[in-house]
């Protein structure tokens, strides 16, 4: 049942019986922008509702940093939406299940099976490597033409996330990749977008072409995940994991019958399948939109690209690869990952936040139940915390010696107990991306071509509308075209 509605001094939007606000939100802005310009009217922190649903809209950082940090226990929650339920089979995941003690059990060992797959160890450096090559010589064989990147990157990036989900790597053109690609784009298309049913989810019984589409994907991906959940558990052996999927096997075996599972009911086969199912779908989604928003960037400001590439061939050096133990040497790269990031974050509202009790925000009341939505867009173009925000100058992210910076209103990745288990994967794969890209070739916009709209487009993340570039091989790099 909906809480009842609480009584506080927050601003608030009009609203009527059933509707809500929706009357009110009228005029085809994504939700990051209607909100930011709603703060505007209503100052940063207000509420509205959403058909039945009392929501507050955070815009200003510090309420963020109480809503994620502060008081993130309070804010853990997640509501229950009918897409998400449908992709997650009812919250079996972790980023859109509500707060449990089997979902911390659950959060837990899908960050261990990170840590001990992926970061700290030269797995996912030698997985990223190996696919860097394949890209560069993708790329650079359509030297001298217009072309759009992203299908590349995209192939890329998605092999990447298949090595290290559950060991497969596919050549180009594999039907098998096509197909994973394919109900990904589709999944993106049709999740969590605002859309109606999310609101009032009796909608659901009436005839639907997007949710239709939904299932479909759905179906495809969870035919061809059980197949790799089968061949797993068919090979599972003692020793080191192969990747993702078999630590989370071996996890899974770890936490039964002991005291862990018997209190918290146990994570069973659907929450390995739906684990590996989000890793993949987070890891490609994010990591590649990221790479593509970059890269807009870069055309747009040829100086920054040419001032990376001054780092890269003092730091590094045109002979060998860049690995992760050069990430000390690469300060000015990691200002550009961070500024792309706070410019163009893929998740400018976050992912839905719900008080698990009564709670404040700014010494306002919240009653438990309230839907939260943080509106990381307004913090990270908020002109009282950045100079000239809509500008791309990676060097807000340097001290005056050149050193890192990190300021307490950036939050590319949220924070707290919700914060993003996949930050650490996530930034290693953009530096080696990154990197070996800007050391072997030069990003332009074709002769004739406008540069990249910086708009974006709002799915489920917020995306880049296509976009040409042109290639050109550096010095020493010529002629690796395939
Ligand atoms: C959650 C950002 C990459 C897995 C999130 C959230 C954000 C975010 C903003 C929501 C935080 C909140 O609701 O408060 C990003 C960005 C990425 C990235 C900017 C890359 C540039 C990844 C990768 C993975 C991943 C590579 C996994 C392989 C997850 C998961 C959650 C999450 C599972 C849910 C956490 C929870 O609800 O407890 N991410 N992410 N992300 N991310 Fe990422
Ligand atoms: C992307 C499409 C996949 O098929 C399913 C999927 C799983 C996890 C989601 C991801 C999609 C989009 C980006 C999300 C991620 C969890 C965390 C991440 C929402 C829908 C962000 C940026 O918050």
């Amino acid at each position: 049942a909906a809480p009842p509605h609480p009584r506080t001094s927050l601003p608030c939007l009009p609203w009527i019986p059933v509707l809500g606000s929706l009357p009110w939100l009228g005029g085809g802005l994504p939700p990051h922008l209607l909100f930011t310009r709603m703060a505007h009217r209503y100052g940063p922190l207000f509420a509205l509702h959403l058909g039945p649903h009392y929501t507050v809209v955070v815009n200003d950082h510090r309420h963020a940093r109480e809503v994620l940090l502060q008081r993130g226990r309070d804010f853990a929650g997640r509501p229950s939406m009918v897409t998400t339920d449908l992709l997650t089979r009812g919250g079996r995941d972790i980023a859109f299940s509500d707060y449990s003690p089997l979902w911390k059990l659950h959060r837990r060992l899908v960050h261990e099976s990170f840590t001990l797959f992926g970061e700290g160890t030269s797995r996912l450096q030698d997985i990223v490597l190996s696919e860097v090559d394949g890209l560069c010589a993708e790329l650079l064989s359509n030297e001298g033409r217009g072309f759009d990147p992203s299908p590349a990157i995209t192939r890329a990036v998605t092999n990447v996330v298949c090595k290290l989900v559950f060991s497969a790597t596919y050549r180009h053109g594999d039907t098998e990749l096509q197909e994973v690609i394919r109900y990904n784009d589709g999944i993106v298309q049709t999740i969590a977008r605002g859309g109606l049913v999310d609101i009032f989810p009796w909608m659901k019984v009436l005839p639907n072409k997007s949710l239709r589409k939904l299932k479909d994907c759905i179906a495809v991906r969870d035919r061809l995940l059980t197949r790799k959940l089968e061949e797993h558990k068919a090979s599972l052996s003692d020793g080191d994991p192969r990747d993702l999927l078999e630590a989370l096997l071996k996890g899974q075996a770890g936490s039964t019958g002991g005291q862990r599972s018997s209190e918290a009911g146990g994570i069973t086969d659907d929450h390995v399948l739906m684990t590996a199912a989000e890793a993949f779908g987070a890891g490609v989604e994010t990591t590649s939109t990221t790479l593509l928003w970059i890269l807009a960037y870069l055309l747009h400001h040829p100086e920054v690209q040419e001032r990376v590439q001054m780092e890269l061939d003092e730091q590094v050096g045109t002979e060998r690869a860049v690995g992760v133990s050069d990430r000390g040497r690469l300060p000015y790269l990691d200002s550009v990952i961070n500024e792309g990031m706070r410019i163009r974050p893929v998740s400018p509202v976050l992912i839905p936040h719900t008080a698990l009790t009564d709670s404040s925000i700014g010494g306002h009341a919240i009653r438990r139940g309230t839907r939260v939505l943080v509106n990381m867009w307004s913090i990270h173009h908020d002109p009282r915390n950045w100079d000239k925000p809509d500008l791309f100058n990676p060097d807000r992210f340097l001290g005056d010696r050149g050193q890192r910076v990190a300021p307490s209103c950036f939050m590319p990745f949220g924070a707290g107990p919700r914060v993003c288990v996949g930050e650490s994967l996530a930034r290693l794969e953009l530096l080696l991306f990154l990197s070996s890209l800007l050391q072997r070739m030069s990003f332009r916009r074709p002769d004739g071509a406008p540069l990249p709209n910086l708009q974006g487009r709002l799915g489920v993340v917020l995306q880049p509308l296509p976009y040409k570039v042109t290639v050109t091989p550096r010095a020493g790099w010529e002629g690796v075209a395939k």
